[in-house]
């Protein structure tokens, strides 16, 4: 027996899954290591799919900016919000998910407890200081019962975790660069959003927030 082997029952890791719901857990730092690659990979996709802020059915300009990759990108406008293989800012696919998202929306998953989930859809998040995501729930996919992935790239957000309806008071929960979020089962349609964030600037991306959310949409 090695000496890591003392410690197998108790990792870093296990402290670092703090469980929001019955489905829904936070991994502290999960995406630490793997942050450089991450920005870079955002940076490559707004090259060919620029962030852009989307109108909602209401009207509304979206104060987060967001681009896609993947099979399926997510867009709004005055006819609705719905899932899409060409960006219609400029008729092309979707740039392809790169194998950083991939993996680790895959382990992250699997260190949740869902196993095998291969995401066809990555909705990318730009948030500036006082961009906020009011409470909403993720109702646009085909099939409830894949999990969904949501990665917190710079400066830090509060996460606001509602219940099934709209009027529950939501549990406001920190996130930071780096931390990973993975909810499904039961917690998958919980109202969620993002307050409006605070200007504290982040070493690599300065005053932003990026947050990558995957999801199997189709
Ligand atoms: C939902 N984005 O794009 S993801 C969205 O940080 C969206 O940009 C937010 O909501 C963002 O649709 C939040 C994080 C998240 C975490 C836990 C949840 C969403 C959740 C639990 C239940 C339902
Ligand atoms: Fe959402």
């Amino acid at each position: 027996m090695t000496t890591g082997d003392l410690f197998a029952d108790h990792s870093p890791a296990d402290d670092a899954r703090i469980a929001l719901g019955e489905a829904a857990f936070v991994l502290r730092g999960f995406a630490l290591s793997e942050a450089p690659g991450l920005i870079a990979a955002v940076d490559a996709i707004a090259q060919q799919a620029a962030f852009r802020h989307m109108v909602t059915p209401g009207g509304f300009e979206m104060s987060v900016a967001l681009t896609n990759s993947g099979a399926l990108g997510w867009t709004s406008d005055r006819r609705g919000y719905r899932y899409a293989t060409h960006d219609p800012l400029t008729g092309n696919p979707w740039p392809p998910l790169p194998d950083v998202f991939l993996r680790l929306a895959h382990n992250a998953a699997a260190e949740a407890g869902f196993h095998g989930f291969t995401p066809d859809a990555c909705l990318i998040n730009r948030y500036v200081p006082g961009a906020r995501m009011s409470l909403h729930q993720d109702k646009d996919e085909q099939d409830y019962g894949a999990p969904i992935v949501s990665v917190s790239l710079g400066m830090p957000a509060v996460f606001l975790f509602g219940g099934h309806r709209r009027a529950d008071r939501p549990q406001r929960i920190p996130l930071f660069h780096g931390d990973v979020v993975v909810w499904g089962g039961p917690d998958r349609l919980r109202y969620h959003g993002i307050a409006p964030l605070k200007d504290h600037p982040h070493a690599m991306l300065g005053s932003q927030r990026i947050n990558l959310t995957f999801r199997k949409a189709g």
